[in-house]
């Protein structure tokens, strides 16, 4: 298997496992971390034996941000050149589900990634908060749009200008993440919620996460016209087939994924 710098990866059944492995500077995100977590996502998305992912941290937390050291002497010039978040613009490009689970703190870019999630678990100990605020910047990975799609504007002002932390109780509230589980369940619980989701007909999971996220980009009726062609597309599926008969027959049916 391959070696990565930044994270530790492996296959759990039909599970892709990713884990950030820096947990010395509390997994602060550089780089090249963001590049493996892409190209181990892309791989995933490629290999048929894979349904779903999911994305976790190594140590005492999720993540603790972009990393400062990296970034602090960077130029206006060095992001355009570099194009730093073209990575992240892949990130929106996966299909399948991606499942984060979140302990410890999730600030800056690590809250930005966990709102790339498509569900999140987190444990009673998970914070989250932006404090760019406090190093005299702003998020920049799609932190201030992400944030206020889901809570409104309200709270992401207060917690953007504040880069107060968000606890795990608040953010169940808020409808940030899905379920709190305790910190040693964490992870376990979420590859079973993640491993259900991962039984489903996929071509079915693949264009709800495709649907649920045009939701937030575009009017209700145009988000209700790529519903309904989501939903007609279905019907050229053997799984579609496959569930409606198993319905009718009074059993469970047998998803492939065609
Ligand atoms: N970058 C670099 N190193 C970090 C980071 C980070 N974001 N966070 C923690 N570390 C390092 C610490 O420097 C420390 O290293 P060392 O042991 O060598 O001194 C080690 O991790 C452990 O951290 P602490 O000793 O500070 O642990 P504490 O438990 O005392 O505090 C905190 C934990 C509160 C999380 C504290 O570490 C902290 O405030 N970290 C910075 C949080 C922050 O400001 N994050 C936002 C960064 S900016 C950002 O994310 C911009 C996003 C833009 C786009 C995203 C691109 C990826």
């Amino acid at each position: 298997s391959k070696s990565y710098e930044a994270i530790e990866v492996s296959q759990h059944g039909k599970l892709g496992l990713i884990a950030l492995n820096r947990p010395k500077v509390l997994n602060a995100i550089n780089r090249s971390m963001v590049s493996e977590i892409l190209d181990t996502m892309e791989e995933f998305e490629a290999d048929s034996s894979i349904k779903a992912i999911v994305l976790c941290g190594k140590g005492r937390a999720f993540a603790a941000g972009a990393d400062i050291d990296e970034m602090a002497n960077d130029q206006t010039i060095d992001f355009e050149l570099r194009n730093q978040f073209k990575d992240w613009d892949r990130l929106a490009m996966i299909k399948k589900p991606i499942i984060g689970a979140v302990h410890g703190f999730a600030l800056g870019g690590g809250f930005e990634l966990a709102l790339c999630c498509d569900l999140l678990f987190a444990a009673d100990n998970a914070e989250f908060g932006f404090p760019e605020v406090n190093l005299g910047v702003m998020p920049g990975a799609g932190g201030t749009q992400r944030l206020t799609k889901l809570v409104g504007k309200t709270k992401a002002m207060e917690w953007l200008f504040t880069g107060k932390r968000i606890t795990a109780k608040e953010a169940l509230q808020h409808g940030i993440v899905n379920q709190l589980i305790s910190e040693e369940l964490l992870l376990e619980e979420t590859i079973k919620a993640a491993e259900q989701i991962a039984n489903q007909a996929p071509i079915a999971i693949r264009l709800i996460k495709e649907a649920v996220l045009k939701a937030a980009d575009t009017s209700l009726n145009e988000g209700m016209e790529f519903e309904r062609k989501n939903f007609y597309l279905l019907f050229s599926t053997e799984d579609q087939k496959e569930g409606m008969k198993a319905f009718i027959e009074k059993r469970k049916p047998q998803f492939k994924g065609k």
